[in-house]
């Protein structure tokens, strides 16, 4: 087998990518030290995170001379993500630290006053008729990051560049550039399903720069970033000690006969590789009963993460049990440790549920400071905000007037059992078994300025009832917080999608049992989505 260097520096969920160099056929030598990067025919520099926190980790360590070295020798190179930044000057990001300066030029902030930032999703990478590295025009890409090229028509060109664009509200940003065996991706391609394996084959191989700037023929990429449809999977043991995928109607997971079984959906990994191949943009998988277990004896779910990582080329969110915890033998073992064990074994987010209402509470008690030690900030310091999801578990609560609490209402359009005209929702913690004097607002606003990368709004009161998602909802939670949102719990039907993407800013929706009883594909979600006019991903197989 051809190998391919890998340049190893902690940088999130490098399984993934290994995962997908040995479905092109290659396989990984790993690049430890700097002196080691000489031995690279190609070298690939992933990266997640900050710029600043990458790239002063290369330059401390020695790497930047090397990685600067490698190229001017005209040797292959590919950067992803924060390894495409890399090559720039600089970043407003960081701007005491500098990049490799291959690349003129600073990069700056999404503006986030009217869209949602991080920019997270399946957008284009244009290259305008030019052959770049087997870009495809009809094919859509997985970015997430904040901090961007803005691209200005010629610049980099002048500088012999091939230059990919996308499109997020009214920016144009470099989504890939190109020039000789040099290739830079601001999108996963590991990721990015078939189309992203196409673009790292073609550096792989070779062929990418053979064909490079050439004139190409075909449509033109239309619309930008798509609607995004997330597959979730509940799992927990069952009475037989199976792990199983599952599914609650407003979280009671039990049958409702006498015996009361853990309903048993299906196998975690097989429906995840279903939920792929049927063109889900990204799959979630929550470990439901994890309050009760410790995560390190938890060994399944990350064997789970591992094996689907293998097959399943979109985003993995992991849930449950993301917190300070002691282990069976009394070991202290913090959230950053679990969370570094479960982006190893193949998750690029992880989903934080009761630990963030705790931690939120500790804010507002402590009067609106952050001191760097809960989960969510020590997470994402580490690997960039994105990573970090919060899993919201909310309850409706009514009141007869807007006044009757200090909580955050709203006036609901359908009235409680007294004829209540008000409602707040209440958090929850434990899978809703505890609820929490603090709303949904609070929270959201809390853990958005602790760091986190995006909310997953679930309902209790919709979970598993097939009645469509909790709109004002999930419109009261958009309206609080910049950062991308997720509307979970209700959906029964394709309709349930269009109705929450047009009567709500929400950036994604996520479904579950009508997934997994089969009622609905997810392909038919985004065909019904496609049919009204709204801009989806399609499966590449
Ligand atoms: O608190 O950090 O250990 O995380 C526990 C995680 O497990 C949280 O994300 C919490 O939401 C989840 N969880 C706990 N108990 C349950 C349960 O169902 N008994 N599941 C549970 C939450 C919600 C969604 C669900 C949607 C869509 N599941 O993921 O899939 O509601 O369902 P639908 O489309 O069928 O309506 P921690």
């Amino acid at each position: 087998m051809p190998t391919v260097h890998l340049l190893d520096y902690v940088a999130g969920n490098i399984r993934s990518l290994v995962n997908a160099i040995e479905k092109a056929g290659y396989s990984v030598e790993w690049v430890r030290t700097p002196e080691e990067v000489a031995n690279a025919d190609k070298l690939i520099l992933p990266g997640v995170g900050h710029f600043g926190h990458c790239l002063s980790q290369l330059a401390s360590a020695g790497y930047l001379p090397a990685i600067k070295a490698h190229i001017d020798a005209g040797k292959s190179f590919m950067g992803i993500c924060v390894g495409l930044q890399a090559l720039w000057a600089g970043s407003t990001e960081d701007p005491g630290v500098a990049g490799l300066g291959v690349i003129k030029g600073e990069l700056n902030r999404f503006d986030d006053s009217n869209k949602a930032v991080p920019h997270i999703g399946w957008n284009n990478a244009n290259a305008s008729s030019k052959s770049l590295y087997d870009l495809r025009p009809e094919s859509k890409y997985y970015y997430v990051h904040s901090y961007k090229c803005p691209y200005v028509k010629g610049e980099l060109e002048s500088q012999g560049w091939t230059v990919a664009t996308g499109t997020y509200g009214e920016e144009t940003f470099v989504g890939a550039v190109a020039r000789g065996n040099v290739l830079a991706t601001q999108f996963h391609p590991e990721k990015s399903g078939v189309a992203g394996l196409k673009v790292l084959k073609s550096f792989l191989t070779g062929e990418g720069e053979k064909t490079l700037g050439q004139d190409v023929t075909g449509p033109a990429p239309t619309g930008d970033l798509t609607r995004r449809i997330i597959a979730c999977l509940d799992v927990r043991t069952n009475d037989q000690g199976d792990l199983v995928v599952t599914k609650g109607d407003q979280y009671d997971v039990r049958e409702k006969g006498d015996d009361r079984d853990v309903r048993n959906l299906g196998k975690p990994v097989e429906m995840a590789k279903k939920y792929y191949e049927q063109g889900a943009d990204e799959v979630t998988f929550l470990n439901i009963t994890s309050f009760r277990d410790c995560p390190l004896a938890d060994l399944p779910m990350l064997e789970i993460l591992r094996r689907t990582s293998e097959t399943v080329f979109v985003p993995l969110t992991i849930g449950g049990g993301i917190r300070d915890t002691v282990d069976t033998d009394g070991t202290k073992v913090s959230a950053l440790e679990i969370a570094t064990m479960y982006f190893k074994s193949g998750a690029d987010k992880v989903s934080i549920g009761s630990d963030a209402v705790l931690a939120a509470e500790e804010y507002y008690a402590v009067g609106r400071k952050l001191w760097g030690n809960t989960a969510i900030e020590q997470i994402s310091k580490a690997y960039g905000n994105q990573a970090v999801v919060v899993s919201i578990d909310p309850k409706r609560v009514y009141v007869p007037k807007v006044d009757a609490t200090r909580h955050n209402t709203l006036r609901t359009r359908f009235p409680g059992p007294r004829g209540e005209e008000y409602c707040w929702y209440a958090c929850t913690i434990k899978g809703g078994r505890e609820t929490r004097d603090i709303d949904v607002v609070e929270l959201a606003q809390a853990v958005e300025a602790m760091g986190t990368g995006e909310l997953l709004l679930n309902c209790i009161d919709r979970d598993g009832t097939n009645s469509g998602f909790d709109l004002e909802l999930i419109s009261q939670v958009k309206a609080a917080v910049r950062i991308p949102v997720i509307a979970s719990s209700g959906a029964g039907n394709p309709a349930h999608f269009e109705q929450v993407f047009r009567e709500t800013t929400t950036d994604a929706a996520l479904g579950a049992g009508m997934f997994h009883r089969g009622e609905f594909t997810v392909e038919q979600v985004k065909d019904h989505l496609a049919a009204a006019g709204l801009e989806v991903r399609k499966f590449e197989g």
